[in-house]
């Protein structure tokens, strides 16, 4: 289905909502179209390139409607890495701690990591001139969610002093290629360091005003309640507004339950510092984190997710990997999701952790 691979996680057909494997996103530094995760809310619409349009307006002094062709013709091509990660990354584990009913089990492939081409939204924004009272840009589509109350467009806003940062693109390709249907194509907005929602597909309109979007997806939805508090019971403006995202890693590669010989074992993955902050250590452990070693990182980059890997010397028997990254202000992952536990399941930035099952030269279990 939308080009994916066949052995894609399919969380929901309809709409479409699916994670790749973990040995799928392991090593691979930029993810293939066709691997990287999607995460749905209404059904994808289906857009003619050359009658899109993107209306610009709000708090501006020169309103604009800009075809695909006035984007490529008027502003500078942009490229920017960036990975995208949704906020209800790793839900699956939080679950496991207590029910999170409702909401899609993800696993911790809800994060994936392309080449983005297009334009910066900050060149059209000084097109249209921003005038002073402004301080967010909100994003509108076309596709209508009935998991919104009302059913609506998707939507979103980001500060207007991240949406005047250049690496905030207006996307209309991918790894090189036209952006796919699945993806946003025609155009999208890429907002990279920010929770994936933010990054709204298929965008059609861009406002510039004084308060945060209204929409049900920025108002209400991605947002992080209070444990005590009935998700069916919140409304606008109830929890905190996720906008930078937390700093996680997890565990690609052996996958969680492997049997793995005695002796040296490779382990890899990958770690996100979100925001505008970078990953400056990762550390591994194969005692479920009483002893560390530091893996080394392999690859990475300003917008990114690095890659790292380590070599660990393992003994018969269980053996628990767990993997904790460090960023540039020296905080570390938390250690567990039980006290990040929130209702609807967002941010569980706890140590990634993959149980093993260490077996000695012959297969018989230690
Ligand atoms: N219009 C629109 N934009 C959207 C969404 C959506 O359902 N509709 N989902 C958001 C969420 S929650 C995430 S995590 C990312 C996923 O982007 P991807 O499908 O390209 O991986 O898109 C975001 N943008
Ligand atoms: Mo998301």
């Amino acid at each position: 289905m939308w080009d994916k691979r066949s052995d894609m996680v399919v969380h929901e057909a309809d709409p479409y909502n699916a994670e790749p494997q973990v040995g799928a996103l392991d090593g691979r530094f930029i993810t293939a179209a066709d691997t990287f995760y999607t995460r749905n809310h209404g059904p994808v619409p289906d857009l003619e390139p050359t009658r899109w349009r993107l209306r610009v307006d709000g708090l501006v002094d020169r309103p604009l409607v800009l075809g695909l062709d006035d984007l490529r013709s008027r502003f500078p091509e942009r490229h920017v890495t960036a990975t995208l990660q949704c906020a209800g990354a790793r839900r699956a584990a939080m679950h496991a701690v207590r029910p999170i009913p409702g909401e899609a089990l993800w696993g911790p492939t809800a994060t994936s990591t392309a080449q983005w081409t297009g334009v910066a939204l900050s060149d059209v924004l000084a097109s249209a001139g921003v005038q002073g009272d402004a301080a967010h840009v909100a994003f509108d589509a076309s596709d209508v969610s009935e998991l919104a109350d009302p059913p609506q467009g998707f939507g979103g806003s980001v500060p207007l002093a991240k949406a005047c940062s250049e690496e905030v693109l207006l996307a209309w390709g991918m790894n090189g290629e036209p952006l796919p249907a699945v993806h946003g194509g025609p155009v999208r907005v890429v907002v990279p360091g920010y929770i994936g929602a933010r990054s709204v597909k298929w965008v059609e309109r861009v406002t510039v005003q004084a308060a945060p979007s209204d929409n049900y997806f920025q108002a209400v939805a991605y947002r992080l309640l209070p444990a005590d508090l009935d998700p069916d019971a919140a409304g606008p403006g109830d929890g905190l507004s996720l906008g930078p995202v937390a700093l996680n890693s997890d565990v690609l590669h052996p996958a969680d339950g492997a049997v793995v010989p005695a002796g040296t074992t490779r382990v890899s993955g990958y770690a996100f510092a979100g925001g505008d902050r970078s990953v400056a250590r990762v550390d591994v452990s194969s005692d479920g984190g009483s002893t560390w070693v530091q893996a080394e990182i392999t690859e990475s980059g300003p917008w990114t997710w690095c890659l790292w890997s380590a070599t660990l010397l393992l003994a018969p028997g269980p053996a628990e990997v767990v993997v904790r990254a460090w960023d540039d202000t020296a905080a570390a992952q938390p250690e567990s999701a039980g006290p990040l536990w929130n209702p609807k399941g967002y941010v569980n930035n706890s140590w990634g952790r993959v149980r093993l099952d260490v077996r000695a030269a012959g297969g018989r279990p230690g």
